[in-house]
């Protein structure tokens, strides 16, 4: 099949999009999107970037069975901004999650808004109920943060999105305590006149598969009528993870329904969840569409393998 085809066709989106909207919310809310999930006791859960009247966000909680269907929405904030903690002062945004081997719990990596610009920090938690806030990991000005889910040779490892002189590309950093971070790397750059020239950012955490760690990344182009956010994969060594396999050159999700063309931001398809049955072989793909509402979308993880086997870029 000529790589378009393959590219378009290969995730799915769930014909009862959009799975989560404001107007669901117990409480008012002038968006919710861009989710963390998590499975725990057999139950997804969505950590949910909800954005309040002021403008400011916090994190909600939403639960299903099956992930798709009859979601229950936690009826207060289970994540808010916490005044005494400058690093949080216009709110916290777009978390990731990543249940952690060393650590025995969940790893939630936001965005903090500090005067000084958003930035990363963790938090820490079992049930989505509790969190235990570790800080910042980085300074400002940073984005689109995950942990990895176990040590790499003995290191913790982070991808993220500084910007520096300017430029948004996907760095990789390392740290033997979650404190101290170096080894900084760029690891997936802007491409020069693609669809992912402009910024590029992780999308959910990465997975762990026998040819790689899975990284889904949303790419940025600027357009005369705004920002277009795609969604592109990468495939990195499992034990040198800066080193980059392969990259789709495709995009392999877009704006295209009308949930993610209006919104508040118009074209946006922002991955922030993934969820990968061992079993069944399904990996979904939760995102925020138009910075309005969720979305989700599935394909096979084989069928991804094969796919930037056969049309990734060798790097
Ligand atoms: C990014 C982040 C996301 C947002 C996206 C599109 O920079 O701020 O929260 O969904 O832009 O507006």
């Amino acid at each position: 099949m000529e790589s378009s085809s393959r590219s378009h066709s290969l995730f799915r989106r769930y014909e009862g999009n959009p799975i989560l909207r404001p107007d669901q919310w117990p409480y008012p809310a002038n968006s919710v999107f861009n989710p963390a999930a998590a499975r725990v006791d057999g139950r997804v859960l969505l950590l949910v970037r909800v954005e309040d009247l002021r403008g400011f966000s916090h994190l909600a909680l939403a639960s299903s069975d099956d992930g798709l269907t009859d979601w229950e929405i936690h009826p207060e904030p289970v994540f808010l901004p916490d005044p005494e903690r400058s690093e949080e002062h216009w709110g916290i945004e777009d978390p990731r999650v990543v249940w952690c081997e060393d650590l025995g719990q969940f790893a939630v990596t936001y965005v903090s808004f500090s005067r000084g610009g958003p930035l990363v920090s963790l938090a820490l938690t079992r049930d989505f109920r509790h969190f235990e806030r570790r800080g910042p990991l980085v300074p400002p000005e940073d984005k689109d943060a995950a942990l990895f889910p176990r040590k790499v040779k003995g290191r913790y490892a982070l991808i993220h999105r500084p910007i520096v002189r300017g430029e948004a590309h996907i760095w990789i950093s390392f740290s033997p305590d979650l404190q101290h971070w170096g080894d900084h790397r760029i690891l997936l750059p802007t491409r020069p006149g693609s669809w992912d020239c402009h910024r590029v950012g992780l999308g959910p955490q990465p997975i762990e598969t026998p040819e790689g760690w899975l990284v889904i990344y949303h790419g940025v182009r600027l357009t005369a009528s705004g920002s277009l956010y795609r969604v592109g994969l990468a495939l990195l060594d499992l034990e040198e993870p800066w080193r980059v396999i392969r990259r789709s050159p495709e995009w392999v999700l877009g704006p295209q329904q009308p949930y993610e063309l209006v919104g508040d931001v118009p074209g946006v398809v922002f991955p922030t969840g993934a969820l990968w049955d061992r079993e069944t072989d399904e990996l979904r793909l939760y995102y925020g569409a138009a910075d309005r509402c969720v979305g989700v979308a599935t394909t096979r993880m084989a069928d991804v393998l094969d796919y930037l086997r056969e049309y990734g870029e060798e790097e």
